[in-house]
């Protein structure tokens, strides 16, 4: 049976900017009408890349296996929501063209806030570690973050709220057809 694909929403940008809790979010909404899984950078760092540091390198291939596991999902119809930094503009055009060429659309989602309110929140405490030099290597602070030049979504989660940057990227599917999909997926089931 040819099953219609599903999509990667992905999510980039700065620890603590609420890329999980987003997810978390989306995934109530979207889950209703599609299967759908979370690939959240803390957890595939405690499995599947659980050798891995935060060099250019070991950034780069945690991300090159997120894309890999994100596109064997979205092609056999999942909605797949990554949560990862993913910092390098290249390692994320690298994910959208394998998962593009899969037939799966790619929806890069830049989730910004400032490095200030990120320090001022710090509810793991690790902006505080890296100001102090404990944590090198640590993103916005002592490692690059590559901002996308550009997003399909641009959520601004220091001045708004959860829900509204949920509302912004759920429009933005909307925009693309993608919910429509999701909706017509959701009602043949319930007539089957
Ligand atoms: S990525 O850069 O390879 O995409 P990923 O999203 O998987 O990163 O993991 C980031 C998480 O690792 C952060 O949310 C934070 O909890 C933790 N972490 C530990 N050390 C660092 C560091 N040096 N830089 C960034 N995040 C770190």
């Amino acid at each position: 049976m040819k099953r219609a694909p599903g999509f990667v929403l992905w999510l980039t940008g700065l620890s603590g900017a609420g890329k999980t809790t987003l997810a978390r979010r989306l995934l109530d909404v979207l889950a209703e009408a599609r299967p759908a899984e979370i690939l959240d950078g803390d957890q595939i760092r405690a499995v599947l890349c659980a050798e891995l540091g935060f060099s250019r390198k070991d950034r780069d291939t945690n991300v090159g296996r997120i894309a890999f596991v994100a596109r064997l999902l979205a092609r056999q119809g999942v909605v797949v929501l990554v949560a990862a930094i993913s910092p390098y503009r290249e390692a994320r055009a690298q994910a959208r063209a394998a998962i593009e060429a899969s037939g799966c659309p790619f929806i890069e989602v830049f989730v910004n806030a400032s490095i200030d309110c990120l320090t001022r929140r710090d509810p793991k405490g690790l902006y505080k570690r890296a100001l102090d030099g404990e944590l090198p290597n640590f993103t916005g602070v002592s490692d690059p973050y590559e901002a996308p030049e550009a997003p399909d979504v641009v959520v601004q989660t220091d001045r708004e709220s959860i829900a509204a940057s949920a509302e912004t990227i759920l429009q933005a599917l909307r925009a693309r057809g993608l919910l429509a999909q999701l909706d017509a997926a959701g009602s043949e089931d319930a007539h089957d």
